[in-house]
């Protein structure tokens, strides 16, 4: 059942379960920030080839995901979780090097930077930003159920336009049905490119339809990264316990285009300077100096500078792939010319 109420009990007993999350928390969003304001300036810069997409804005909500989740787990991150990439433990420069076609990237250069993964930490890459995660994760836990594993979860996320899609509904159906202990958190960040919610979708809001899925449901202020820490953190908790799929929605803005290609003028003035358009970052930068923590935040934001700084010079010397000793573009050709061969 959809429930629009925060347990903050609840929250707060998944909360203990981690060690400080939100000292994680900060350090994930402060992180994905600074990073991603660089690979901007390095896309202005015509340094980064395809598209560079941020997620400005949406940091708190992505984060709570990754730091919610722990070894043995699996995310599967859209265009916009850099933060929860980083929460979960993607190492940054490996970010980097997607960027730049680092041949020691975790895609070896070969692929776009945002459908980067990593398999062995249970990162899927990504195939689309459109709902396709959300089949891809559930087998992927269907899987690891059949294997007898235990305790798993598995954590995905949607824009509000991707919850319109055919693959994200046959996905979760499948998860609903087979109550497998997936998470999938939604960005209704109030556009899907340039489409309004209400040009997308009748219903009042996304949280209605978990009712339709049969699954529980979560409704968060995504600018809020407290409130996202406890909300995503006990949806974990609930799909860990073997309550089945959790549907998160978090309301909140895109602070930024779709991607760096799009100046976003059309995103609503109205909606800018409300509270739907709040940043996070500033949001969990007066959370943590009311805790006392002013200070930390200082030094991590420094820290996280520098490890950006760093890992850009490191990955600029870094080798390129090169095509002619590629096998993968080898057995490409070979496959190629023998099947023109045979006709
Ligand atoms: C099947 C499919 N249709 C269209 C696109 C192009 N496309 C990529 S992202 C996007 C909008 C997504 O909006 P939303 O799900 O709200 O996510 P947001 O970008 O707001 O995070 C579109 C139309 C695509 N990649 N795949």
């Amino acid at each position: 059942m959809a429930t629009r109420t925060m347990d903050r009990e609840v929250g707060k007993a998944s909360s203990q379960a981690e060690q400080d999350p939100m000292e994680r928390m900060s350090r994930a969003m402060l992180r994905a920030r600074v990073l991603e304001d660089k690979l901007a300036s390095l896309y202005r810069a015509g340094r980064i080839v395809g598209g560079v997409y941020l997620g400005r804005g949406q940091e708190g909500l992505s984060a709570a995901g990754g730091v919610a989740l722990r070894k043995g787990d699996v995310l599967a991150p859209l265009i916009r979780d850099m933060a929860g990439r980083l929460g979960f433990g993607e190492p940054l420069v490996d970010a980097v090097r997607a960027y730049l076609g680092s041949k020691l990237g975790p895609m070896k250069g070969r692929d776009g930077n945002i459908h980067r993964g990593d398999l062995s930490r249970g990162i899927l890459p990504m195939i689309s930003h459109l709902g396709a995660m959300v089949s891809a994760t559930a087998g992927v836990l269907l899987a690891k159920r059949m294997k007898k594993e235990k305790g798993f979860v598995g954590l995905t996320s949607a824009g509000d336009g991707a919850t319109s899609t055919g693959s994200f509904h046959e996905g979760l159906n499948v998860a609903a049905v087979e109550k497998l202990p997936l998470v999938v958190v939604v960005a209704d960040n109030g556009y899907a490119y340039s489409t309004p919610n209400d040009r997308q979708f009748a219903c009042t809001d996304l949280l209605d339809r978990a009712k339709g899925y049969g699954v529980e449901g979560h409704g968060v202020d995504g600018t809020d990264p407290e409130a996202c820490w406890e909300v995503v953190g006990r949806a974990v908790q609930r799909a860990r316990e073997g309550a089945g799929p959790q549907l998160v929605v978090g309301r909140l803005l895109r602070l930024c285009g779709h991607g760096e290609h799009d100046d976003g003028l059309y995103i609503d003035k109205k909606m800018k300077s409300s509270d739907r358009g709040r940043d996070c970052m500033e949001v969990l930068r007066d959370q943590m100096k009311s805790r006392g923590l002013g200070k930390d935040w200082d030094r991590w934001e420094k820290e996280a500078q520098e490890e950006v700084e760093g890992a850009v010079k490191k990955v600029a010397e870094e080798p390129l792939p090169d095509p002619f000793e590629e096998d993968w573009r080898a057995t490409a050709m070979v496959g190629a010319a023998e099947a023109v061969q045979k006709g």
